[in-house]
């Protein structure tokens, strides 16, 4: 992770505009107020990314809240979560792409699937979480096709680097190593995962 070039105090959710691109210049975000980023549900996000919207070169501070909202066609770049809070990057729509960064002290997950994505992971590195990438495992989304991609990421001390649970969910892994990450894909009910170039240590 980075050192910050300055701390921005969050007291409400910075909203990123449709179609609106806006770079940090390396700053990190403390949220203050927005929730302790335990796993306490119902905490808000420090950024909420709209329809079209991108956003580069940040950091998510600690307590790290509900993190990072996207409702689609967003692009996140070099983006580090340095202690995720309830999770670090919420998926309301698609697609999402996150290139460069990434996320560590995760009590659970650093990415939730809230919609079938596609999500698009590349050059990340995770350190110490629960899962990655969890396609939601509630009755609700039972049905939904979650699809993952993660493209050269390394990823340190974990349960599941990826964990989908529903009838045609599908996750695509290349150039992808893992340090004690118990599992790289948790799958069931149907879902599948096809891997290139994928060592687990
Ligand atoms: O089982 O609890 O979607 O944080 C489902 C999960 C899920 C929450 C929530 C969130 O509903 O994690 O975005
Ligand atoms: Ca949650
Ligand atoms: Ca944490
Ligand atoms: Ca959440």
């Amino acid at each position: 992770i980075p050192k910050p070039t300055r701390d921005i105090i969050v007291t409400k959710p910075i909203i990123i505009g449709k179609g609106e691109h806006r770079d940090f210049e390396g700053a990190r975000l403390i949220a203050k107020g927005l929730g302790d980023g335990s796993q306490r549900e119902g905490q808000r996000p420090v950024l909420a990314l709209l329809r079209g919207a991108s956003v580069s070169n940040l950091i998510i501070g600690k307590p790290g809240a509900d993190g990072i909202y996207c409702v689609g066609d967003n692009l996140l770049k070099n983006v580090y979560f340095e202690d995720v809070g309830e999770d670090a990057l919420t998926i309301k729509g698609g697609p999402v792409i996150w290139d460069g960064g990434g996320a560590r002290k995760a009590e659970d997950k650093i990415v939730q699937m809230n919609h079938k994505g596609p999500f698009i992971g590349r050059n990340l590195i995770f350190e110490d979480f629960g899962r990655a990438v969890r396609g939601n495992g509630a009755k609700k989304h039972r049905n939904t096709p979650f699809k993952i991609e993660l493209y050269h990421v390394r990823a340190v001390n974990g349960g599941s680097l990826v964990k989908i649970t529903s009838k045609g969910s599908r996750a695509k892994l290349d150039d992808v190593v893992t340090w004690d990450v118990r599992n790289l894909v948790s799958k069931s009910n149907g879902a599948k995962s096809d891997q290139g170039e994928v060592y687990k240590y």
